[in-house]
């Protein structure tokens, strides 16, 4: 049912996504069809060659009547069988804390800002006053919280096969987060906390391998013309394995303390 030319799929929902999509493609193309193929038969049948004089009655019968209300209900029920109780999945099934990697993920113009809260599992607080060209997102270290979080500019490291809970915000416009292998997009929205989340199936290095690309890399897209900068913003979503995410975040928190 998957619709042609999709993005791979790299998390544990984009199959039902797909799926979703598949139907809704496919139901077009068919109604596209059906309706031109209509159009073609009536364009000949009632050509003025055939039909000399108009007849203002116009159709009788009640059949396309029933045709339109036919594609009416088999809509309906795309949309509540099956899109629906896929959205409802999507923003009401969020995974808990403690089994999810939990990351801030901050918008501006033109980067993904990346929090991590570090080993205590607490974010630290964050206050605009504090930002600076080298605190992007005002992270304030003397809050005992705040001392042991990790930052990234563009670069969102998470395990494989865990849930991974982002909160997602923006610093000053509308800027849309989109991992399409990920089958995830979410608009980040200043002052609000938006909460996206996914199950990553695939590390980066076994795509690579899959599609036989060394470089390929998982992109974080910005989806909303957000700017002159917008051409540019552009994040990397690093899936490592669980020995690969430890020592990266080891190696953050070493870091730190130097
Ligand atoms: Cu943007």
């Amino acid at each position: 049912m998957n619709f042609p030319g999709l993005p791979q799929q790299a998390s544990a929902h984009a199959p039902q996504i797909d799926f979703v999509l598949g139907l809704e493609h496919w139901s077009m193309v068919v109604l596209f069809v059906a309706f031109f193929a209509y159009f073609a038969f009536v364009l000949v049948r009632f050509r003025q060659g055939a039909h000399p004089r108009a007849d203002y009655h116009g159709m009788r019968s009640r059949w396309s009547l029933y045709v339109v209300a036919a594609i009416a209900i088999s809509e309906a029920v795309l949309l509540a069988a099956f899109e629906l109780p896929e959205w409802n999945d999507r923003i009401n099934n969020l995974p808990s804390p403690e089994e999810a990697t939990v990351v801030r993920v901050v918008a501006e113009q033109f980067a993904w800002n990346i929090h991590y809260p570090g080993p205590d599992g607490v974010f630290g607080r964050t206050d605009v006053n504090l930002v600076a060209a080298d605190n992007p997102i005002g992270l304030d270290r003397s809050d005992p919280a705040g001392k042991d979080d990790i930052t990234a500019i563009n670069q969102l490291t998470v395990p494989v096969n865990h849930p991974v809970l982002i909160h997602l915000t923006s610093k000053d416009v509308i800027h849309s987060f989109t991992l399409y292998e990920m089958r995830v997009k979410q608009d980040a929205i200043p002052g609000t906390d938006s909460p996206v989340w996914f199950v990553p199936t695939i590390t980066t290095e076994q795509m690579r391998q899959r599609l036989g690309k060394s470089d390929f890399e998982y992109e974080i897209a910005c989806s909303q013309l957000c700017g002159l900068g917008h051409y540019r913003m552009r994040g990397f979503l690093n899936v490592v394995s669980d020995e690969e995410y430890r020592s990266y975040l080891a190696q953050e928190a070493q870091s730190l303390r130097r």
